[in-house]
């Protein structure tokens, strides 16, 4: 299964075209491409590089779940990736009084002394966040992105709907229904959203008592961000599974534009030269039913064995 992962990256190598993007880095570029993989063959954490699954794949996923759109509660998780984006609401605000941060992922790419910096500054803007909550509720804050539209999607008649939990009463009910969807994107809000959702619509299908998933990505960063979004939904799929009483069945992952930068194109050989291992086992405690219930210490990740972590810097 991680061949289809692999596959892609040789296939953005071999057809990819350059292609100038929002954050100036440069990226290779195809536009439309699925892979699929069959989930009772292991769970579809990359081994040709370590992805750290808990830490930062299932707070992340938890975070959504939660409808929560603060990166506090990250933050309280040590899970990091989402800082930048929360950071750069900050600096680009009145209330910024510190050294100039304009285009801050790309200069610290290239300035070892603008980096020292921005470190520093990003410390200052995580603290914050943890300990001032006025503070956290201005600025920890990403606007109405994942969360929000997952649970709490505001309708015309200022109510909201809460996509997952209809969606999954939906596959209790009526599992052969085709509208089995959640979509995060809301033409309405996405400029008021950080970062306008990168995947943007999912949809599930049960057939045989098996639960499958399709994601739809608009945009995807396939050396860093999709070995994430991967276990992400892989993750997601099984929860919901498991408070259906289903099996899992396929997750098949179709794609906009999925690229990668270039800066990432030795990183991306390296992997590529690595011989991929046997899948590790999720193991959800069985304790817990809903999905609505579940917390970081309910999951498990069996026999992951996977070859060194690949650094790579990511584009803003
Ligand atoms: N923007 C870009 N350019 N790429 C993305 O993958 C991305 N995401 C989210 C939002 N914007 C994006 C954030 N997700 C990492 C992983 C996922 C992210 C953001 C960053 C990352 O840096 N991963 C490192 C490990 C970092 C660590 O250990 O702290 C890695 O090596 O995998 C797409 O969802």
């Amino acid at each position: 299964p991680e061949m289809a992962y692999l596959n892609l990256l040789t296939h953005i190598l071999d057809n990819g075209v350059k292609k100038e993007d929002r954050t100036g880095t440069g990226t290779i570029s195809v536009f439309g491409y699925q892979m699929r993989f069959d989930l009772n063959k292991g769970f579809p954490l990359l081994t040709t590089k370590r992805v750290p699954f808990k830490l930062l794949v299932a707070s992340e996923l938890l975070w959504f779940i939660k409808g929560d759109t603060n990166i506090r509660y990250l933050l309280q998780n040590n899970n990091h990736i989402w800082d930048e984006w929360a950071f750069d609401k900050w600096i680009k605000s009145d209330e910024y009084d510190g050294p100039d941060m304009t285009n801050f992922g790309l200069r610290a790419a290239s300035d070892e002394e603008f980096a020292k910096t921005l470190d520093e500054q990003m410390k200052v803007f995580t603290e914050k966040v943890l300990t001032d909550d006025e503070f956290a509720a201005k600025f920890g804050n990403l606007g109405p992105v994942y969360g929000k539209q997952w649970r709490s999607w505001p309708s015309e008649k200022g109510e909201t709907v809460d996509q997952l939990k209809k969606v999954i009463d939906m596959i209790k009910t009526n599992p052969d229904s085709r509208r089995l969807i959640v979509s995060a994107w809301n033409p309405a809000e996405v400029d008021d959203m950080a970062l306008p959702p990168c995947h943007t619509l999912f949809q599930f299908y049960v057939t045989d008592g098996k639960l499958s998933c399709q994601l739809y990505q608009r945009s995807a960063d396939v050396f860093l961000g999709v070995p994430f979004n991967i276990a992400s939904y892989a993750l997601l799929t099984h929860l919901i599974a498991h408070e259906c009483g289903l099996e899992v069945g396929d997750f098949v992952h179709s794609f906009g534009d999925a690229h990668i930068y270039l800066n990432h194109l030795d990183q991306v050989n390296e992997q590529l030269s690595r011989e991929p291992r046997e899948l590790p086992k999720l193991v959800i405690n069985p304790e817990k039913k809903s999905i609505f219930d579940i917390e970081l210490s309910d999951l498990t990740m069996e026999g992951y064995n996977p070859h060194p972590t690949i650094k790579a810097p990511v584009a803003v």
